[in-house]
């Protein structure tokens, strides 16, 4: 398989850790890319018509995304434990997924606003929209917080990688200061090998 990301991305983060858990990570070719909404990126194009990363690509030569499809599917590739579980706790996992999803789409646009827009087009109100979904996301985070412990699932998966992210683009945030929960689950994970050797670059 291949996979087609970014070191920064969060998303292919997601993949990139949940391949090391399942111990799927020595199956994948990882394929390094650059992508912007502003530019083309013909490669990713030609695979994903959104132009967005992570893409995978199966044995079969099927392209997949995006990277929840991708989770998904490589969780049936493997023996161990389901990290997506198949009983009624399923929902709840997908529904923190589903959160941390979203927290880390609202950090990648605010991102994209600062990082892609010549500052007279930047939109303060957009700014300030984008990091008010975080702030909720990461509010209801810590309110369910203790769903973020026992054996490692999708839900940890996304919630460190999207905690991750902050570190990285939103430090300023100082995201620690109002969720000690949440502090103390990303300080564990983030010592995991899978965390450690897909850190943001
Ligand atoms: N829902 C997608 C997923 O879960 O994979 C989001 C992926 C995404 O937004 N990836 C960013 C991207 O490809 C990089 S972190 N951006 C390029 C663009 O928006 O055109």
């Amino acid at each position: 398989m291949q996979l087609i990301y970014a070191a920064a991305s969060p998303f292919a983060r997601k993949v990139r850790v949940l391949a090391a858990e399942t111990g799927l990570l020595e199956r994948i070719e990882l394929l390094d890319t650059a992508v912007l909404p502003t530019t083309l990126n013909e490669r990713v194009n030609a695979l994903n018509p959104l132009g967005k990363i992570p893409v995978l690509l199966t044995d079969d030569s099927e392209a997949l995304y995006d990277s929840r499809v991708i989770c998904e599917y490589l969780d049936t590739l493997h023996d161990g434990p389901r990290l997506l579980p198949q009983d009624a706790a399923r929902w709840s996992v997908l529904r923190l997924v589903a959160l941390a999803d979203g927290l880390m789409d609202a950090a990648v646009l605010a991102r994209y606003e600062k990082a892609a827009r010549q500052p007279e087009q930047q939109s303060q109100a957009w700014l300030d929209g984008q990091l008010g979904k975080v702030k909720r996301a990461l509010a209801e985070l810590e309110r369910q917080a203790e769903r973020l412990q026992g054996p490692v699932d999708m839900a940890q998966i996304g919630v460190a990688c999207a905690l991750g992210y902050l570190d990285f683009r939103f430090a300023d945030l100082d995201w620690r200061a109002a969720h000690p929960r949440l502090a103390a689950f990303q300080q564990a994970f983030a010592q995991r090998a899978s965390m450690r050797s897909s850190a943001p670059v």
